[in-house]
């Protein structure tokens, strides 16, 4: 169990995946209702769906191509949204081999239009998250997948370097992490450095007003867990999010920083046993 003060500082959201819903996975688009992560009460809605409107076969691989979709869920699209951390809708584009990130956020009419220019560099399959938060509902992902035309890169073999060292540009992170909750949750601690002076950092802005933005997924379901810390955290060199894990597995994580308004992606590998 995690103490209090730890839940004070991080918050936390948490997917329901095929491991804790109670009936098998449908085989094509799904949601993961978000849930907090001591709240396993199912939403009373079904599972939504990222529809492309006029994405008729694939996408063509490093073209600005205009691209138009909306969200269905429970049949209808979902067309009132309230805004999360600070945007109508987060686009999380990941390829099927776990070694292409995408995170954009399309502009959205009030009729829950989106729109957005997305330039994919690398062919392959792609599976698509949405995350959004329908007016007076609760939040949630939409999920779809996308091919992105050409020859696809082969996928390598997962390697684990997390707890460890990952250099992403001009940041150097040290990344920790404590097991809670029985395993069902972890504790990842991002010591962030400069990348020439090896100095703690401490030029950290807020990045979607948080100090950080941390993406999940789970390599063998591909389920998508987003994590945020604690809003508005002091300046600090050390970002703290705690991550829900439902079962034992390789997971691959997309951390965001911003130093002088550029973000920066830190990705990396960890395993739950
Ligand atoms: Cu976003």
């Amino acid at each position: 169990m995690l103490s209090h003060r730890f839940l004070s500082a991080a918050c936390c959201v948490c997917v329901l995946t095929a491991a804790c819903a109670p009936t098998p996975k449908p085989p094509a688009s799904t949601v993961d209702h978000s849930a907090h992560e001591h709240n396993h009460a199912h939403g009373s809605s079904t599972p939504a769906l990222v529809v492309f409107e006029d994405l008729a076969g694939e996408l063509p691989a490093g073209q600005p191509t205009l691209v138009t979709f909306h969200l269905e869920q429970d049949g209808k699209r979902v067309e009132k949204l309230e805004p999360t951390h600070e945007k109508l809708m987060h686009l999380i584009l990941v390829r099927d081999a776990l070694d292409e990130f995408l995170h954009l956020h399309p502009q959205v009419s009030d009729e829950g239009q989106a729109e957005i220019e997305l330039t994919v560099p690398e062919p392959g399959s792609y599976h698509v998250y949405v995350d959004f938060q329908p007016k007076g509902g609760q939040a949630g992902t939409a999920r779809t997948t996308m091919k992105v035309a050409g020859d696809a890169r082969p996928a390598t073999e997962l390697k684990t370097n997390a707890p460890g060292e990952v250099i992403a540009g001009e940041l150097r992170a040290e990344i920790a992490i404590t097991a809670g909750d029985e395993g069902k949750s972890q504790t990842i601690t991002f010591h962030l450095k400069d990348g020439q002076t090896g100095e703690p950092v401490k030029d950290l802005e807020p990045y979607l007003g948080a100090m950080g933005h941390l993406v999940v997924i789970q390599a063998a379901t591909k389920d998508y867990i987003h994590a945020h810390p604690e809003h508005g955290a002091a300046a600090t060199s050390n970002v703290a999010f705690e991550v829900h894990t439902p079962a034992s597995g390789q997971y691959v994580g997309w951390a965001q920083f911003q130093r002088g308004g550029d973000v920066m992606t830190v990705p990396f590998v960890f395993a739950v046993p």
